[in-house]
């Protein structure tokens, strides 16, 4: 009985933590400098937060999530055409290459137009050259957004780098990618309906975004979890979902070029037991070869360097070779 108690009490304390927690919200209308300065915040402390007032048009991402559901609601056999992932194309429960799994479909796409245009023959046989448009055209926009927000850091830094971050994601051999996560609504098997809805269940673990930064856009159904690190210990909060505004999401990338500054996030998708979920991320990273390395400004003698320099395709390589949830980034730490 006492221990059951305590168990109780330990779940109020983890609840009114989580309600004391809020993401914050960027507006884009406000005064630059102002953004500016809000964005570094946010990204300093959790390495996550919300756009409102983005400037991104509707219809685009409207347009990218019908076809999104469009390929999900495909028979079986015919999704299966644009697999397995190698790791781009279609993907079921299986994530990377070394036992991760999770309960989602997905696709992963490469943001290059022409691996686009490759791809779409597999995805979308009745209308390949729709399909690329509908990717190209939401790739744009979110690259847009992306590039923004890299440049708002820039400034609110205040290291007098001027888009050295966003020329990296306009390069054309920027190595970005596109993914969009179907998570089926969460019954005990997946997908077997007879046992009814069942409890909350991981879709997709823990882990960081390797790359730069990443524009999240989801439906209107919650999953989405950040760790927090509170006096309490780690707590699990959820990210409310708005299918009207874009989360950004900062990557082990942005964490080692700001030399630890900005955070990058820890996050999980939690398959929902009413509604089956669907997110859209861009995954903005330089191309191959970039050496990524501390910004100038960013190592100071208070704040001594922390990551040894290496390329994107260095980290890229580590990171196919290890599971989801590990931290990556400890591999390149200075002692
Ligand atoms: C996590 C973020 C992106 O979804 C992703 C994932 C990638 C994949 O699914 O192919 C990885 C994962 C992600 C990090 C570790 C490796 C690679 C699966 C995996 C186990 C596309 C990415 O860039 O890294």
């Amino acid at each position: 009985m006492v221990v059951a108690s305590l168990d109780l009490e330990a779940v109020v304390h983890e609840e009114r933590i989580r309600e004391l927690i809020s993401i914050p919200v960027i507006d884009l209308s406000w005064r630059r400098e102002h953004a500016s300065k809000e964005i570094v915040k946010a990204c300093e402390k959790f390495g996550v937060f919300k756009v409102v007032n983005h400037g991104v048009p509707m219809d685009v991402v409207e347009r990218m999530e019908a076809k999104g559901m469009e390929f999900f609601s495909l028979p079986e056999n015919e999704k299966h055409k644009a697999g397995p992932p190698n790791p781009l194309g279609y993907g079921v429960r299986s994530i990377g290459f070394n036992g991760d799994m999770g309960d989602l479909e997905y696709l992963l796409l490469h943001t290059n137009p022409s691996s686009i245009s490759q791809k779409a023959r597999t995805i979308c046989k009745s209308n390949p050259n729709n399909f690329s448009y509908v990717v190209n055209e939401y790739v744009e926009v979110v690259r847009d957004l992306a590039c923004q927000v890299l440049e708002m850091l820039d400034q609110g830094l205040g290291l007098g780098n001027r888009g050295e971050l966003s020329e990296l994601l306009r390069d054309s051999e920027s190595d970005s990618l596109l993914r969009l996560n179907y998570y089926p609504t969460c019954y005990n098997g997946f997908k077997d309906k007879s046992a009814g809805p069942g409890p909350g269940r991981v879709g997709f673990g823990e882990h960081s975004d390797p790359q730069l930064l990443t524009v999240l856009r989801s439906n209107n159904v919650s999953g989405l979890q950040i760790v927090v690190d509170t006096l309490e210990g780690e707590v699990w909060v959820p990210v409310p979902p708005d299918p009207s505004a874009f989360y950004i999401i900062v990557g082990d990338v942005l964490q080692a070029m700001t030399n630890g500054r900005l955070m990058s996030v820890r996050h999980r998708a939690m398959a929902n037991p009413r509604s089956s979920r669907l997110s859209m991320m861009y995954f903005g990273a330089p191309p191959l070869h970039t050496s990524i390395r501390p910004l100038p400004g960013t190592v100071t003698p208070d704040a001594p360097r922390k990551y040894r320099t290496f390329t994107w395709g260095e980290f890229k390589k580590a990171m196919y070779s290890l599971r989801l949830g590990y931290n990556r980034l400890d591999l390149y730490m200075l002692d």
